[in-house]
């Protein structure tokens, strides 16, 4: 992926879908099936005991990535920093307790899109000279991240909005398609979504749901 403008990020967040192998029944088929029906950006987030490692997990990364490509969809990696240089993905998304962003930055270079999670104005602050985007959550209860904090609703994001208005954002945590009018009035760019897609009894239908809005 090339270097991008702020506002040609912010509208490929539009809906944002992040699974690893824990999630779906079939992760290639959910991912094939989703970017089809929508989904603007995509996530590896492989976590969990019986998560991938290793050769397998990059074996995994790899078909991922070529069916995003074919799909012209970003290709983004969950905390692996070394993993996406080796088979260079399109960025890596990190939280608060993962690896610091200035270092992961240091590591991607410019050209490389770098998402941080954040919780408070403080983690925008901090997470602003290095990130592209920051991810804002969980805005509803989650079962798909046991460490996710209390349910914050949409008041950073509305706090965010108005003090950095070209920042892109994305909103997370327990999000149906009934919720996005009012995460993105109140200022996301767009938002990411697990369990509503990957757990669907059918998912295209359900990324269709979300696509339309
Ligand atoms: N970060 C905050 S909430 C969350 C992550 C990764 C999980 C989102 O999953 P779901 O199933 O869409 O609630
Ligand atoms: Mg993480």
């Amino acid at each position: 992926m090339t270097f991008c403008t702020k506002q040609a990020l912010a509208k490929q967040l539009r809906l944002y879908f992040v699974c690893g192998t824990i999630d779906a029944f079939d992760l290639v088929s959910t991912v094939e099936t989703a970017l089809r029906c929508g989904v603007t950006c995509f996530q590896f987030r492989e976590k969990g005991k019986d998560a991938l490692y290793g050769d397998e997990k990059e074996a995994m990364a790899r078909t991922l990535q070529q069916v995003c490509r074919q799909a012209e969809v970003p290709f983004i990696i969950n905390d692996d920093v070394e993993l996406a240089l080796t088979i260079d993905a399109d960025g890596v998304h990190v939280g608060q307790d993962d690896l610091p962003a200035e270092w992961v930055r240091e590591q991607l270079g410019p050209d490389k899109w770098l998402g941080v999670s954040v919780h408070t104005m403080e983690e925008v602050r901090a997470a602003l000279p290095f990130a592209d985007y920051v991810g804002i959550g969980p805005i509803h209860e989650t079962k798909s991240k046991l460490d996710a904090g209390h349910v914050r609703g949409t008041e950073l994001i509305r706090q965010v909005r108005l003090q950095y208005p070209q920042l892109p954002i994305v909103g997370i945590g327990g999000i149906r398609p009934e919720h996005v009018p009012s995460i993105i009035h109140d200022g996301a760019d767009g938002v990411a979504v697990i369990s509503a897609i990957a757990s669907a009894p059918d998912v295209a239908t359900a990324t269709r749901r979300f696509a339309c809005l």
